[in-house]
């Protein structure tokens, strides 16, 4: 290809001489043969001189004939001139085209530098694309250990969780059987300090099955309540304390009435009045909280007046409705009072003896059942001996639709957990689990347990029971106490 260039430019060449040559011809054909005269080439001899025979058949290329070769066929004829010219038309155009090939060919090249370029290029980029490809597949492998390592971290976590439970599992039963055993040694141990007892002798008298179980089971026993055995409850948030009560003992001093703020609603800033009669009387006739101050008290006291009910005046001295107050208190608790006055509350033993210094009370005991069924209890009389004499209870005669279960209760001192004034040979308060006029132990038990429900299951009759209206083991739902002057 290299070689084109240079033979078509050597025939274009000759073919330009051809073309002056007989472009002199045509204009001048006797300069012709002028110039073939030997002088004419005479002044040098070096140079080489040329001339152009047309032959008859056609020319395919220059014809160089030397000088001197001079024959009757050298005489051009137009003719010839027209052949030859043809021939250089046609030749021109053939450079013409070739001239278009060659630039075709170096626009080509160029395309082909390009295209090479453009390869290169490419090259870098296929390379750039396999460094990348080969990263994403390093990273790819990477994140696939990765999870195959997290996989396994998941099956051990899975694995230790199962193991844990397991443990936890064997845990509870190893709970369960030390529980056993430790009931098992509660028995043993009450086993054990009774055969102290009996070997001491220091409590001969002392019955170890506790106080005989009241055995009144009377016909008006509410039997819409199904006989079901309920235990305390234990996921009633407003029972803690009643249930503090029934397992820690008693409380050291437990809250008091002087330690209460005066509750919101029906509360009375006036008074002090010497009982709710007398508040009744002042043209209070609602009832609520009222601040009383009998005639020998000390200070004044909050009390709750029951207004509405039986021509009003009552004031209220005890009063359980929802198990919120714990009722298994010490002497000194009882004898000041605690609770709350809009809610469960006792007044306190010298409030009480207090309030029957100043006039002849009666009493009323306010019972209801877990059928919503109330029934009363009163008594003619009522009054509390001081202190000195164990705030021993004086009742008059009954009358009412609930039994006299606290007729057996009359006569009696007032026996806490710390002061034990019954007449049974241990302590009912720590039976029954209250405070009050034990006997031995007794037929109503109203500062005992609060349990849900009516019929409760306990070792000891320790629920809120009136023995004469549902028996020992039927514990009342809501119970007042109250006290008003005979008319
Ligand atoms: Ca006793």
């Amino acid at each position: 290809m290299s070689m084109c260039p240079a033979a078509w430019g050597l025939l274009v060449l000759c073919g330009l001489s051809l073309w002056t040559g007989t472009q002199g011809l045509a204009k001048n054909p006797l300069l012709s043969r002028t110039r073939r005269a030997p002088d004419d080439y005479s002044g040098d001899p070096k140079k080489c001189s040329y001339t152009f025979l047309v032959p008859e058949q056609k020319i395919t290329g220059p014809i160089c004939a030397a000088r001197g070769y001079a024959t009757d066929k050298d005489r051009v004829t137009r003719l010839d001139v027209a052949s030859v010219r043809d021939l250089l038309s046609k030749q021109r155009r053939e450079v013409e085209t070739l001239k278009l090939v060659v630039d075709v060919d170096g626009n080509l090249v160029n395309e082909m530098k390009l295209l090479r370029k453009e390869s290169r290029n490419m090259n870098s980029r296929v390379t750039q694309l396999y460094m990348q490809l080969l990263h994403e597949i390093i990273r790819k492998r990477d994140n696939s250990l990765e999870l195959a390592q997290l996989e396994t971290r998941v099956l051990n976590a899975t694995a230790e969780s199962l193991r844990l439970s397991s443990r936890y599992r064997e845990l509870e039963t190893r709970f369960s059987a030390l529980s056993a055993v430790v009931n098992n040694q509660s028995v043993l141990i009450a086993a054990l300090e009774e055969r102290c007892m009996q070997v001491y002798g220091r409590r001969r008298d002392h019955h170890p099955e506790g106080p005989p179980l009241v055995q009144v089971v009377p016909e008006n026993l509410p039997v819409s309540v199904p006989r079901f055995t309920n235990e305390i409850q234990r996921d009633n948030g407003r029972e803690a304390p009643r249930e503090r009560g029934s397992r820690s003992g008693p409380s050291p001093t437990g809250s008091t009435m002087e330690a209460q703020k005066p509750p919101a609603g029906n509360f009375s800033v006036e008074g002090p009045y010497r009982d709710c009669l007398h508040a009744q009387e002042a043209g209070h006739t609602g009832s609520g909280v009222y601040l009383i101050r009998p005639e020998e008290a000390s200070r004044p006291l909050q009390v709750w007046c029951e207004q509405g009910m039986d021509n009003g005046g009552w004031t209220v001295i005890q009063s359980r409705r929802d198990g919120s107050v714990n009722f298994f208190r010490n002497w000194d608790s009882y004898k000041s009072g605690f609770g709350n006055i809009d809610g469960e509350y006792w007044l306190g033993l010298e409030g009480i003896y207090k309030l029957g210094r100043q006039g002849d009370y009666k009493l009323l005991v306010e019972l209801e059942d877990w059928t919503g069924k109330k029934v009363y209890a009163q008594y003619s009389s009522f009054h509390l001996e001081p202190e000195a004499e164990g705030y021993r209870l004086r009742l008059g005669t009954y009358q009412g639709n609930a039994g006299d279960s606290l007729g057996s209760h009359n006569g009696k001192q007032f026996t806490t957990l710390d002061r034990d004034k019954d007449g049974y040979a241990g302590n009912c308060a720590h039976f029954q689990k209250g405070g009050w006029w034990y006997n031995s132990c007794g037929q109503a038990n109203l500062n005992g347990v609060w349990y849900t429900g009516g019929v409760y299951r306990s070792k000891y009759q320790d629920g809120i029971f009136w023995a004469e209206y549902g028996g020992g083991f039927y514990s009342m739902k809501a119970v007042r106490i109250m006290v008003r002057p005979i008319d």
